[in-house]
């Protein structure tokens, strides 16, 4: 698919699901995945820290099959090579990870994300070519490993007035802070384990999507 499509089906997206089998009550990441396109999101990020290069590949290849016949897209956390590999529509990366100008080099027909935590990163990124951005923790999390400070929901507006790419939000974000969260602006929410964690993972991802577009 060429990129102007992918950023036509990004731009669409409004719950955006992000893998963690640590915090998923025991079920694989592919339940998780299967779940959660039951539940209808249209996005998916794969994202385990857990794994060897090699098991990463070998999920992201089954992800890669599921998703291409569910018609979601697929974006790998952190590995610019496995993105390629498997043919996925999207690479997610930190600040701590290759460069965004430097993965937009090696892979210009995905849809390249980058993670910032203010106002300097999330300009940067766009400047460097980011195909969207993400802005967090907007809450304190106990997700990820290394955590910056968290910004608040006054910050979404603040931080993505200059932004002219779509931005998603991240954190801390579930059922008790997503309204608060949308008032702000954001229309696309990055969440792991408010979804991960849910007994009925596809009717959470139901109520919450309705929950972003403001319809309950
Ligand atoms: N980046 C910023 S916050 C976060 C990442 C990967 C973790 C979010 O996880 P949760 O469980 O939705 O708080
Ligand atoms: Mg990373």
């Amino acid at each position: 698919m060429n990129k102007a499509s992918l950023l036509d089906r990004l731009d669409k997206i409004d719950i955006y699901p992000v893998t963690c089998e640590n915090l998923s009550a025991g079920r694989s990441n592919v339940e998780v995945l299967t779940e959660v396109i039951r539940g209808g999101a249209k996005i998916i990020q794969l994202r385990e820290k857990q794994y060897c290069l090699r098991e990463f590949y070998k999920l992201a290849v089954i992800f890669r099959k599921i998703t291409t016949e569910a018609g979601v897209l697929l974006i790998i956390n952190d590995h610019v090579d496995i993105a390629l590999a498997v043919q996925a529509d999207g690479i997610h990366l930190g600040q701590d990870d290759l460069p965004v100008p430097m993965a937009l080099k090696l892979a210009p027909g995905l849809i390249i994300g980058a993670s910032t935590h203010n106002r300097e990163e999330a300009l940067q990124a766009q400047k460097d070519g980011a195909d969207y951005i993400n802005i967090g923790p907007i809450y304190p999390t106990k997700t990820k490993e290394k955590v910056a400070r968290f910004l608040g929901p006054g910050a979404i507006p603040a931080i993505s007035a200059g932004i002219h790419v779509p931005f998603t939000v991240m954190g801390g974000i579930n059922a008790s802070n997503i309204d608060e969260v949308a008032a702000q602006g954001a229309r696309r929410i990055a969440m792991v384990s408010a979804i991960t964690k849910a007994p009925d993972i596809a009717e959470t991802v139901r109520m919450l999507r309705k929950r972003i577009s403001g319809q309950s």
